[in-house]
C-alpha cells in the first residue's frame, strides 16, 4: 500500500540541527541505581519495593550502566532512577487562546520526530497542525522537522508508529473511537515490546445504533486492556500539561501512554491557557535521565549493526511468564508518573497528582470523575460548600496503571458515600470501568483493614455523546448519595422513562442559578453553518484573551446538516479563571444572525433579564419587526427586556461585496456592543485578524472583509420593545408548514422524535421515545422545511423546452416537472401555469417546473444549468408562500412515470427522487448522482453507504432524505463503517441472494409438488421462477402475487414467509474517494475481485469531504489539501485501472455536470451487467473553492472533462472485442480546452500557486503531461489496442452471474454477447 508524506515530511528537511547525543548533553549525568532499590529510592518508604525484572528463564536482568548511556544493543527496556537532581526551574509566564487539540498538539510536535496520521473527528486538527508546521519548517526540540505521513487508515498508522518506535524514532499519533478501536492490535505490540510511545486521543463516543462524533469515553475505555497506560487531562490547560506529563512519564517508564481528553469538549474549547515554551521543554528533555531514555530506546532499535529478533511465537510453555515479566514497568511506572508531574510543576508552577482531591477537608460525600466533567463538579462543590454542605470531588488523571494506596489517600478520611461517574456505557456490564475500580479499591482496603469505616458506593453514568453536564447534574448525584437507598447504575442528564434510572434534577441548585465566578461575560451567537459565524468568533475569543487582562472561553456547537444548519457560538470571558464545561446558559449578549431563527428555535430562552440581543434582520424598525415575529418571541422579548439592537447585516454584507456572509458585520458589532475593548483598537486588531484569516483566499477578499467591518456600525439601530408585546395571547406556533406526510406509520417518529430534534429540543426528549436499535423511517427530511436559500428560482414558462435538466442537475431534488391532464388543473393555484407538454406520449398533458421554496438551498445550479434562460432567481421572501402553495399543489398530481425512458435524462426526471432534501451544502457535486440512481432504480435499492459526506447529508438522524415511492416502495439504506463498506455491502447482498435462491427452490419445489393453490397463483409463481433474476419482469410478477398470497398463505406458509424476497433487489455500494482508495481499498479490491452481482459507486470528491478536506489518495497532484498542506506531490491513484485489469469488472468514469446522457448510460449499464460493476464520480465540492462558487460546478466539470483532467469512459465486459466493437468506449475523445483553465478555477490548485509558484509551476507541468498521457493510452484501449501497461485485459473473463435481463438486450447492450 502506498504511502503518502508531505512536502515537509522528507527525510532531506530533517534539519542539519542535531538530535541528542552522548557527546552533546548539556547538562551532568546523573548515576543509576539498581533495579531492586529503584522504587524505595525515588519514592518514600510507603512504596513497595518493585520485583527485579527478570528473564524468561528467571534470571535477573541486568540494567544499562550506571551514569552512562547504554551500549548500541541493550535491548531492555528503560529502568532509570525516579528522581533526577537537576532540577529545571519555572521561566516566565506565557499566555495564550487555544483549544486542547492545539494545546496537546504543541507538545506533541516539540517532542516527537515522526508522526503517522490519519483524520477523524475531533482529533483530526492535531495531525493537521502537525502537518502545517512541518511543511512549514518548524524545528523541534531535536531541532528537526517533524516527519508527518498520512496513512490509508489507522491500522496503517498504528502499524507505522509501531515501525517507526521499532527503529528508534520518538513517535506519536492522534486519534479516537473508531480509529482507535483499529489501532488495538499494533497498541497490544507497542506495549508488549514496553517501548515508549505516546497516543493523543480525544475521547470520542463509539458507533453502536450510531455513529457520534462527539465526546464520551466509550473509546479509550475500550483499550484500557492494552497495556497502555492511561492519563486523562480535565481541561485545555492539562491538555498542555499533561501531554507534556505523558511524553516525560513513557520515556521513564517504558510503557506507552494514552493521552486523552474530551473530544470537542476539551479538544474544541478555546480557553486562555499558560503555555510551556520550546525552551523549558528541551531544558526538561536535556536532563540525563531523559538523554539516557532516548538513547536507550535508540539503542534497543532494529538495527543490522547490533541486531536482534523481536515479535517471535511462543508457545505454551513461556507466553504466560513473559507476559508477568513485564510487571515490574507498570508498577514502576505511577512512581514515574508523579515524577513528571514534579517535574511539569518545578517549570510551570502548576501541581498535579494523579489522583487530586478538591473540596471541603471534612466531605461526608464525594463524586469521583475523569475528564472535563470535573470542572463542572468542582463548580457544584463550591456552590454545595458555600451553602453549608461538606461535599468534595476526586479527579482521576492516572486510570491505568491504577495505584489503590494513592487513591485512597485521595479520598478524604471523612467520606462516607462515594458516587463514581463514568462517561461510558458498558451495556449488560455489573458497572462501568472507573467504578468497578473504585468499588474494588474500596472493597479491598476494608477488607484488608477491618477498622476502616465502611463507604457507600454507587456509579452512574453521564455525558455519552458530549450530552451536557451541569453543576445542577452534580449536585443532583450528591443528593442522590443523601437518599435512604441512593440509586445505583443511574444516568444524569436525562429523562429515562423506561428503567427508570435517570436522577431526578437537583433540588439544591435550581435552574437559573449561575455557579460561574462573578463578573463573567457570557455571549450566545445564532449562526448558520458555513455562514462564517463560528470562524469570526474564534477569532473574537483570541483578540479578546490576546489583548486583555481577561480568561477567555468558547466552544461551539453544530447540528448535522453540512451546511445551512445551526451553529451557535458559547463565548464567555471575565476576571477570574472560566472552568464551565458546559454550553451558556444565560448570555448576557444574544446575537440572531438570522430573522428566521428567532421563529424556529427558541433562541431567547437562554438570555439574561437585561441583556443585550441583537438580530439581523431585514426589518429594522419596530413596527415592521412586529409584523414579523411570532408572538411567542415578542411576548418573550417584553418579558425578558433586553436592550434590542436591529440591524440589516445582509445588507451590508452584500453592499461591500460579501454576499451571504454576515459574521464579519455581526462580529463587528459585538465588539462595539459588549465594550469588551476600545472600539478603535477592537476594529484595528478585527482588520488584522481578517488579513490573516483570508490571507489564503487572495486580497480581494480580505479588503471586502475589512470594509464590512467599516460599514457595520452605523447600520446598528436599537429599538425600543413595545409594552403591548407582554399582553399578546401566544397561541401555539410552529415554524413549519404543517406535515405533508400521510403515512401514520412515520406521523409517530416524526412528531415524538423529529420536529423537537429538528427545533433543537431534542435534549428534553425522554428515553421512551427512541427506537433503541436506532432505526429510522424513511422519508423525515420532508418535514423540515428549512428555508434557508436567500433566493430561489422562479419558472419562466415561455422560454421552457422542457429539457429537465434543471431537475436533473439539483442537488437537493427541489425543482421537479409536473405533468398534469387539464381535467386535473380546475384547482391549481392561480399562480400555478402551465404549458402544452412536448414530445412522444405527452400530447394533451401540460407541463411546469416546480420549485420547492422551502427545500431549496439556492445553490443556483438549475438557472445556470437551464439552456433556455428559463429560470430566473426572486429573492425568497417575495415568492414563498405562494411558491410553497404550488408546490403542494404539484405533489398533489399523479405521476406519470411510465411516459417515458426512465434511463434517459429527459424520462429520468418524470421518475420521483427517493432521495430528497438531504442535509448536503448547497450544490454538493455528490447528491445529484446518488438521487439519480434513486430514479432509476430506487424501489429496488439496497445501499450500503460508508461513512463520510453521504452518510452523513444520509443518514443523520432525524433527517432520513431517503424516501419511498407511493406504493411504499424505496431505497433501504445502512451504514456500518468508514472501513469496511465494500464487505458490508458485499454482505448484503450475498445474504439477499441467498435468501431469494432458498425461496426460488421452495416455489420451484411447491409448483413441482402439485401443492393445491389456485391456478393464477400456480401460473404466476411459476412465471416468477421462470424470471426470478431479471428484475423488470420479476419485480411486476412480485406484485401480482402479493394479493394472492395474502388470500392463499395457508397453502404455502413458507413462501409467503419470505414474500418480501420476491422482488429482486439492487445492491450498491456507495462511499467516497477516502473510504474507496484508502482505508477501504482492501475490501473494494475483494469485492472487485469478487464477480459478484454488486454496483459500486465512489463519490469523487478528491478529499476526505467529511472531516474538512484531508488529501486521499484520489487527490491530484499539485492540489493544496489538508495533510498536504505543500501540495500533494504524488499523482492520484488510478483505480479505473485497477478494477479494469480484472477483466470482469465493468468500469465506468462519470461526470454528472459535465455529461448528463452518458451517466445515465453507464449507471444503467452498471446495473444490468451481472458482475461487479464501479462507477467512478467526478463530484465538484465545497472543498476545491470554485471561483464563483459551487454554482459554477458545471463550467468546472466542462473543464475538467475537457481538459482530460476527467475522461469520460465505460468499460464493459461483456462485449466482445472485434474490429468494430471494443469493451473500453471513450466518450471524451476530444480535449477542448487547456488543464491551465481548471486550475485557475480552483483555489485547491491556486493555493500552491500564490504560497510557492515555481513548485506549483513544476507540478502543474506534471500534472499536465500526465493527463495527456493518459488520454493517448485511453484513446489506444478504445481503437482495441490494450498493450500499454496497465491496460484492461481484453481476454474473456466471465462474472459469477448470468445477465439479469437477457431479453432486453441485457448487459451488452443488445449486442449479443452477454
Ligand atoms: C476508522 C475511521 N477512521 C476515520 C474516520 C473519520 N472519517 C469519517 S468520514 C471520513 C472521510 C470520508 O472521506 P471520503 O471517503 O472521501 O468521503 P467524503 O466525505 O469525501 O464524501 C473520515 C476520515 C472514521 N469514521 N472511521
Ligand atoms: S437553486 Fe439549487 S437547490 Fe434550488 S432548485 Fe435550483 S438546483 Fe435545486
Ligand atoms: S461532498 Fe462537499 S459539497 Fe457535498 S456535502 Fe460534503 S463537503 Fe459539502
Amino acid at each position: 500500500m502506498e504511502s503518502q508524506r508531505t512536502i515537509g515530511s522528507r527525510a532531506s528537511r530533517v534539519t542539519g540541527a542535531r538530535s541528542i547525543r552522548p557527546g552533546q548533553l548539556l547538562l551532568s549525568q546523573c548515576g543509576r541505581i539498581a533495579n531492586k532499590n529503584l522504587v524505595a529510592a525515588a519514592t518514600s518508604e510507603t512504596v513497595p519495593v518493585a520485583p527485579t525484572p527478570t528473564n524468561y528463564k528467571g534470571v535477573s536482568l541486568p540494567t544499562p550502566p550506571s551514569g552512562s548511556v547504554p551500549a548500541a544493543g541493550n535491548i531492555l527496556p528503560f529502568t532509570p532512577s525516579l528522581k533526577d537532581s537537576n532540577a529545571v526551574t519555572a521561566k516566565a509566564k506565557q499566555q495564550a487562546p487555544m483549544d486542547g487539540n492545539e494545546a496537546t498538539a504543541q507538545i506533541a510536535y516539540a517532542v516527537s520526530d515522526v508522526t503517522f496520521i490519519y483524520p477523524i473527528t475531533p482529533s483530526t486538527t492535531m495531525g493537521e497542525l502537525a502537518d502545517q508546521w512541518s511543511s512549514e519548517g518548524r524545528l523541534n526540540v531535536f531541532g528537526n522537522v517533524m516527519s508527518v505521513t498520512e496513512m490509508e487508515s489507522e491500522t496503517g498508522a498504528a502499524g507505522a508508529l509501531h515501525g517507526a518506535l521499532a527503529a528508534g524514532s520518538l513517535a506519536t499519533s492522534f486519534t479516537c473511537s473508531q480509529g482507535l478501536l483499529l489501532m488495538v492490535p499494533n497498541m497490544y505490540k507497542i506495549s508488549g515490546e514496553l517501548t515508549p510511545c505516546v497516543l493523543h486521543v480525544t475521547a470520542r463516543a463509539i458507533a453502536k445504533h450510531a455513529l457520534s462524533i462527539f465526546g464520551d469515553h466509550q473509546d479509550v475505555m475500550a483499550v484500557r486492556q492494552t497495556g497502555w497506560a492511561m492519563l486523562c487531562s480535565h481541561s485545555v490547560q492539562e491538555a498542555h500539561d499533561m501531554a507534556l506529563v505523558a511524553h516525560l512519564a513513557t520515556l521513564r517508564a517504558s510503557v506507552p501512554f494514552v493521552h486523552f481528553f474530551d473530544g470537542f469538549r476539551t479538544s474544541h474549547e478555546i480557553n486562555t491557557i499558560e503555555t510551556i515554551s520550546n525552551e523549558t521543554v528541551k531544558a526538561l528533555l536535556n536532563k540525563p535521565l531523559y538523554v539516557d531514555a532516548i538513547q536507550h530506546h535508540r539503542s534497543r532499535a532494529l538495527n543490522p549493526t547490533h541486531p536482534h529478533q523481536r515479535g517471535t511465537a511462543q508457545g505454551s510453555d513461556v507466553y504466560f511468564q513473559c507476559a508477568e515479566a513485564a510487571n515490574p514497568f507498570y508498577d514502576r511506572a505511577f512512581d514515574h508518573v508523579v515524577a513528571a508531574m514534579e517535574e511539569v510543576a518545578a517549570v510551570t508552577g502548576r501541581k498535579y497528582k494523579p489522583y487530586e482531591y478538591y473540596g471541603a477537608e471534612d466531605a461526608d460525600k464525594v463524586i469521583v470523575i475523569m475528564g472535563s466533567g470535573s470542572q463542572a463538579v468542582e463548580e457544584a462543590v463550591d456552590y454545595l460548600n458555600a451553602n453549608g454542605h461538606r461535599v468534595g470531588v476526586l479527579k482521576v488523571r492516572l486510570f491505568r496503571p491504577w495505584k489503590a494506596e494513592a487513591f485512597l489517600e485521595a479520598l478524604p478520611a471523612s467520606a462516607r458515600k462515594v458516587c463514581v461517574l463514568d462517561r461510558t456505557k458498558e451495556s449488560g456490564s455489573y458497572g462501568e470501568p472507573l467504578y468497578l475500580q473504585v468499588a474494588t479499591t474500596l472493597h479491598e482496603a476494608e477488607l484488608e483493614d477491618p477498622s476502616l469505616t465502611r463507604r457507600y458506593v454507587v456509579g452512574g453514568r453521564f455525558g455519552l455523546a458530549s450530552k451536557e453536564f451541569l453543576p445542577s447534574h452534580a449536585v443532583a448525584a450528591f443528593e442522590n448519595l443523601d437518599a435512604e437507598k441512593p440509586m445505583r447504575d443511574f444516568s444524569v442528564g436525562i429523562v429515562d422513562d423506561v428503567t427508570h434510572r435517570s436522577l431526578p434534577a437537583s433540588k439544591l441548585l435550581p435552574v437559573g442559578v449561575s455557579t460561574l465566578p462573578t463578573g463573567t461575560f457570557e455571549c450566545l451567537f445564532w449562526g448558520m453553518g458555513s455562514d462564517g459565524t463560528v470562524g469570526a468568533n474564534k477569532e473574537a475569543i483570541k483578540i479578546i484573551a490576546s489583548n486583555t487582562s481577561m480568561s477567555a472561553q468558547a466552544y461551539f456547537s453544530y447540528d448535522a446538516h453540512k451546511s445551512g444548519g445551526v451553529t451557535v457560538s458559547h463565548l464567555r470571558f471575565g476576571p477570574s479563571k472560566i472552568r464551565a464545561p458546559y454550553l451558556v446558559q444565560q448570555a448576557d449578549y444574544l446575537a440572531v444572525n438570522h430573522q428566521s431563527y428567532l421563529a424556529k428555535y427558541d433562541t431567547l430562552s437562554a438570555v439574561k433579564p437585561g441583556g443585550v440581543v441583537v438580530i439581523n434582520t431585514r426589518f429594522t424598525n419596530v413596527e415592521s419587526l412586529s409584523n414579523y415575529l411570532p408572538a411567542k418571541v415578542k411576548k418573550q422579548l417584553a418579558a425578558l427586556k433586553p436592550q434590542l439592537y436591529l440591524i440589516d447585516a445582509l445588507a451590508v454584507a452584500k453592499a461591500t461585496g460579501l454576499g451571504k456572509h454576515v459574521n464579519m458585520v455581526m462580529q463587528t458589532v459585538f465588539f462595539n456592543l459588549s465594550g469588551v475593548l476600545p472600539m478603535e483598537r477592537a476594529i484595528a486588531l478585527l482588520k488584522k485578524s481578517i488579513s490573516k484569516a483570508y490571507e489564503r483566499k487572495g486580497p480581494e477578499v480580505v479588503a471586502k472583509n475589512h470594509a464590512a467591518v467599516d460599514a457595520a456600525v452605523s447600520s446598528l439601530c436599537k429599538v425600543e420593545i413595545p409594552a403591548s408585546w407582554g399582553e399578546l395571547e401566544t397561541a401555539a406556533v410552529h415554524p413549519n408548514p404543517p406535515s405533508k406526510v400521510a403515512s401514520s406509520s412515520r406521523l409517530e417518529f416524526l412528531e415524538k422524535v423529529a420536529q423537537p430534534m429538528l427545533a433543537l429540543e431534542g435534549d428534553k426528549l425522554p428515553v421512551s421515545v427512541f427506537s433503541p436499535e436506532g432505526f429510522v423511517p424513511p422519508g423525515t427530511t420532508v418535514i423540515e422545511k428549512r428555508a434557508i436559500a436567500s433566493s430561489v428560482p422562479i419558472w419562466k414558462a415561455e422560454n421552457c423546452t422542457q429539457c429537465n435538466i434543471c431537475s436533473f442537475v439539483c442537488p437537493h431534488a427541489a425543482i421537479r416537472p409536473s405533468l398534469a391532464a387539464p381535467s386535473e388543473l380546475g384547482s391549481a393555484p392561480a399562480t400555478f401555469n402551465t404549458i402544452d407538454a412536448k414530445g412522444p406520449g405527452m400530447k394533451g398533458l401540460k407541463y411546469r417546473i416546480q420549485v420547492s421554496p422551502y427545500d431549496c438551498t439556492g445553490c443556483d445550479l438549475c438557472t445556470h444549468a437551464c439552456p433556455d434562460n428559463a429560470l430566473a432567481a426572486q429573492p425568497i421572501n417575495s415568492v414563498l408562500e405562494e411558491q410553497s402553495i404550488n408546490w403542494d399543489y404539484a405533489t398533489t398530481l399523479p405521476g406519470r412515470t411510465a411516459l417515458m425512458d426512465p434511463a434517459s435524462v429527459k424520462g429520468s426526471q418524470l421518475q420521483p427522487p427517493l432521495m430528497e432534501f438531504s442535509g448536503a451544502c448547497e450544490g454538493c457535486g455528490e447528491t445529484p448522482y446518488v438521487k439519480l440512481l434513486t430514479q432509476l432504480f430506487g424501489d429496488r435499492l439496497l445501499i450500503a453507504n460508508a461513512t463520510g459526506c453521504s452518510s452523513i447529508w444520509g443518514g443523520s438522524a432525524p433527517s432520513n432524505p431517503y424516501t419511498t415511492n407511493a406504493e411504499g416502495f424505496g431505497p433501504a439504506w445502512a451504514n456500518s463503517l468508514f472501513e469496511d463498506n465494500a464487505q458490508f455491502g458485499l454482505g448484503i447482498a450475498t445474504g439477499a441472494a441467498q435468501r431469494r435462491e432458498a425461496l426460488h427452490r421452495r416455489v420451484q419445489e411447491a409448483l413441482a409438488s402439485g401443492v393445491s393453490v389456485s391456478a393464477g397463483l400456480r401460473e404466476a409463481l411459476a412465471r416468477w421462477a421462470d424470471h426470478y433474476q431479471e428484475a423488470e419482469v420479476a419485480n411486476v410478477v412480485a406484485k401480482e402475487l402479493q394479493p394472492l398470497l395474502e388470500r392463499e398463505k395457508d397453502a404455502v406458509p413458507s413462501i409467503y414467509a419470505e414474500h418480501d424476497m420476491l422482488h429482486k433487489p439492487s445492491t450498491w455500494i456507495v462511499g467516497g474517494d477516502g473510504w474507496a482508495y484508502d482505508i477501504g481499498f482492501g475490501g473494494l479490491d475483494h469485492v472487485l475481485a469478487s464477480g459478484e452481482n454488486v454496483n459500486i459507486m465512489v463519490l469523487d470528491t478528491e478529499v476526505y469531504s467529511n472531516t474538512g478536506g484531508q488529501r486521499s489518495k484520489a487527490t491530484p497532484m499539485s492540489a493544496v489539501a489538508k495533510f498536504a498542506a505543500g501540495g500533494k506531490e504524488r499523482p492520484k491513484k488510478d483505480l479505473g485501472a485497477i478494477a479494469m485489469s480484472y477483466g470482469d469488472v465493468y468500469v465506468a468514469s462519470v461526470s454528472l455536470h459535465a455529461n448528463y446522457g452518458q451517466v445515465v448510460k453507464a449507471m444503467t449499464e452498471a446495473e444490468r451487467y451481472p458482475g461487479v460493476s464501479l462507477l467512478l464520480c467526478y463530484s465538484p465540492c465545497i472543498m476545491h473553492g470554485m471561483t464563483g462558487g459551487m454554482c459554477s460546478s458545471l463550467d468546472a466539470s466542462k473543464m475538467a472533462v475537457e481538459s482530460g483532467y476527467w475522461p469520460l469512459y465505460r468499460y464493459n465486459p461483456s462485449i466482445n472485442e472485434d474490429a468494430t466493437h471494443h469493451r473500453f468506449q471513450l466518450d471524451s475523445k476530444k480535449l477542448k480546452s487547456e488543464l491551465e483553465q481548471l486550475l485557475k478555477h480552483e483555489n485547491r490548485f491556486q493555493i500552491l500557486a500564490r504560497k510557492a509558484p515555481e513548485v506549483a509551476g513544476k507540478l502543474h507541468q506534471d500534472l499536465d503531461e500526465a493527463v495527456h498521457a493518459r488520454h493517448d493510452r485511453y484513446k489506444s484501449m478504445a481503437a482495441g489496442d490494450y498493450s500499454a501497461p496497465g491496460h484492461a485485459p481484453s481476454r474473456d473473463v466471465s462474472p459469477k452471474a448470468s445477465c439479469d435481463e437477457p431479453k432486453k438486450g441485457g448487459c451488452c447492450g443488445g449486442n449479443g454477447n452477454c
